[in-house]
């Protein structure tokens, strides 16, 4: 990773970091102990990728930083929720995420489903409270946009097919339908949101981004399942090999290790490609791409 790269890095995770802190209720406030978790699954931790995504995505479309936060924040707010739920008992059972104790080990599970839910929430709050689109349709449509994918024709459905597929055999279009929803609808709405903050990008322009947004997706899962079976969980800061452990199909497991690296670069060249037209403006979004693919946690 570059200086350049690194410094622009650094200040929009700690933008983003200063924003939630703000928006976060305060842990002495009342329900203490629920706001304590939210503040504890949120904040200081995780690589922020997806706000990296949104602000490169803004300053393609010359957005106000501003609207552009508030985004990002909501998408972030979206995915820690997604965490806290995933590690509970009744989905991955995990007791390391981020390097600390899970939410439902840390606190319990009651708080740590309340904690989810009111992370979702507040996304939707953020995104109603204040002007982030030129057009008010156009917020109506952002805010569609992310409900779409998060809920069960997204990430939660993609969550669904990933619970029902645990020991089975999944052919590969199957296993990218559902990385697709899972991992990729997010990804996806953190570009889209980020980029329809201004009016500046036509819609046929709109449409590469959507495309970069959808290769980046995917490698990021392919990345993620290399990283389970290669890396460590020291490195991780969540229990590496689960999947495994869990008879998950991966596409490690369908591919090995060799194509699936192949096919993280295949999606890599393909975003770059959806980028072309736009050149130097791109810059910051073909940077957050290598670092998603190229990443060691
Ligand atoms: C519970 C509705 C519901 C959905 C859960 C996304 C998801 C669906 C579960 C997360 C479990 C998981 C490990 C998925 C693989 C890809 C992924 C989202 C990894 C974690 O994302 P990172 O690497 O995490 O961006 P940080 O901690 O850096 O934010």
């Amino acid at each position: 990773m570059n200086n350049d790269f690194q410094n622009w890095a650094s200040s929009c995770q700690a933008r983003i970091e200063a924003f939630l802190e703000a928006r976060l209720p305060a842990s002495d406030c009342v329900p203490e102990r629920l706001h304590k978790a939210m503040r504890y699954s949120v904040l200081g931790g995780g690589k922020r990728v997806r706000p990296l995504l949104s602000f490169a995505a803004g300053e393609l479309a010359v957005a106000d930083v501003e609207r552009v936060t508030i985004v990002a924040a909501a998408v972030e707010l979206i995915h820690a929720y997604s965490l806290v739920h995933d590690d509970l008992p009744c989905m991955d059972d995990d007791i390391l995420r981020r390097g600390k104790p899970t939410c439902h080990v840390e606190f319990d599970e009651a708080t740590a489903l309340l904690t989810g839910d009111s992370l979702q929430t507040l996304a939707f709050e953020l995104l109603a409270e204040k002007r982030i689109a030129d057009a008010a349709e156009t917020q109506l449509e952002m805010i569609t946009q992310l409900a779409l994918a998060s809920g069960s024709r997204g990430m939660a459905g993609g969550q669904a097919f990933d619970l029902d597929s645990v020991g089975k055999m999944l052919s590969l279009p199957e296993l990218e339908f559902m990385h697709i929803h899972k991992t990729g609808a997010l990804i996806r709405a953190a570009v889209m949101l980020g980029a329809r903050c201004s009016s500046y990008l036509r819609d046929d322009q709109l449409a590469k981004l959507d495309h970069f947004a959808k290769c980046v997706g995917l490698a990021f899962q392919v990345v993620d399942d290399l990283l389970d079976s290669e890396a460590t969980t020291a490195t991780l800061g969540k229990t590496a090999g689960k999947d495994a452990v869990n008879n998950k199909p991966t596409y490690v497991s369908i591919l090995g290790v060799n194509q699936a690296r192949e096919l993280a670069e295949k999606l890599q060249h393909d975003a770059h490609q959806a980028l072309n037209e736009f050149g130097d403006s791109a810059l910051r979004l073909r940077q957050v791409a290598d670092f998603i693919i190229k990443r060691k946690f």
